[in-house]
């Protein structure tokens, strides 16, 4: 069977010239920030990427068709049309004979890019074990995902969202390899040390590229995750953090909101309720995980070349 993922020309190119590609999620951009920022945002993900001589490959689902690689206007209606949905991996199959236009999660992302022969796919913060999990069940499907591809992901650690003991131990479980950058504290993503530990750091991207070519050598096929934190003097003020996030569970729980509404509902109610502090830390996040996916993609290409 022909593979249904349209790599663009360029993503096709880079690869088969063994030169560095960084995935790119859209959930991010049509759920995770505000219309209009967004695209500006989109867009200063992608040219960090070019700007470290890295070619950027932002995944989404265009009226029903996987994208690995978008061109200016597939990026604008990601971040601009409202109808657009957000695709887990679970959903890429109904979204592709729908004909729908979706934005990919980190599971769906890391699956697209994997079958398209990526490697490192950078992100803000990855998916977890919702705060109430053990009555709720909520769980994010990145977890699982991360579990059974061997992509490299850059992340600021889980959302704080969530419940990060319980994110740690199902990482444990799923047999995610966890590594510290230049640090053995889990980062809790708009703050930089969440408070838990981490049994593996790293100092450097060529360290982290051979780590994952010893996992290929023994044939694992789970996930490498990168906590990178953000430098302290640029994480959300703490007692702000707290705070609002603290009422924003309290509203959400009143408001009986779940699923796949849970997570783009808190994003929001931080941005709304710090008055926008969160979304700029939201942004330096995900700009200092894609800075070192590209660096970490660059090693992997030196590796093979
Ligand atoms: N990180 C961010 N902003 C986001 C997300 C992550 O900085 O919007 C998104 C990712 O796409 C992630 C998703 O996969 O939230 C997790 O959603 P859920 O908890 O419903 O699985
Ligand atoms: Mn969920």
């Amino acid at each position: 069977m022909t593979s249904p993922v349209v790599v663009s020309e360029a993503v096709a190119d880079a690869l088969a010239e063994n030169r560095p590609v960084v995935a790119l999620e859209s959930t991010i951009i049509s759920h995770g920030f505000p219309r209009p920022r967004n695209l500006e945002v989109a867009r200063l993900f992608e040219r960090t990427l070019v700007d470290a001589g890295v070619t950027p490959a932002t995944i989404a689902v265009i009226d029903g068709v996987p994208h690995v690689g978008l061109d200016d206007a597939q990026v604008e209606r990601i971040a601009g049309d409202e109808s657009v949905v957000k695709v887990s991996s679970r959903d890429l199959g109904p979204a592709m004979v729908a004909r729908a236009t979706g934005a990919t999660t980190v599971a769906a992302t890391a699956l697209l890019a994997h079958r398209a022969g990526l490697r490192v796919f950078s992100t803000g913060g990855l998916g977890g074990v919702h705060r109430g999990a053990s009555q709720t069940y909520d769980e994010s499907a990145d977890l699982t995902m991360v579990g059974r591809l061997p992509m490299t992901v850059v992340s600021a650690g889980a959302k704080s969202i969530l419940d990060i003991p319980a994110t740690l131990e199902r990482l444990e479980t799923l047999g995610v390899t966890v590594v510290g950058y230049r640090t053995r504290r889990y980062p809790g993503f708009y703050l930089a040390d969440s408070g838990h530990e981490i049994d593996w750091q790293v100092d450097s991207a060529e360290e982290i590229a051979a780590i994952m070519a010893a996992n290929d050598a023994l044939g694992l096929s789970s996930a490498v995750l990168v906590a990178n934190p953000l430098p302290v003097e640029k994480e959300l003020d703490r007692e702000l953090h707290d705070r609002v996030l603290a009422e924003g569970l309290a509203e959400s729980d009143r408001r009986g909101i779940h699923g796949k509404e849970a997570t783009p509902f808190l994003l929001a109610w931080m941005v709304e309720h710090t008055h926008g502090a969160s979304l700029e830390v939201n942004v330096d996040i995900a700009v200092n995980n894609i800075r070192l996916g590209a660096e970490i993609a660059r090693a992997w290409a030196g590796r093979s070349a």
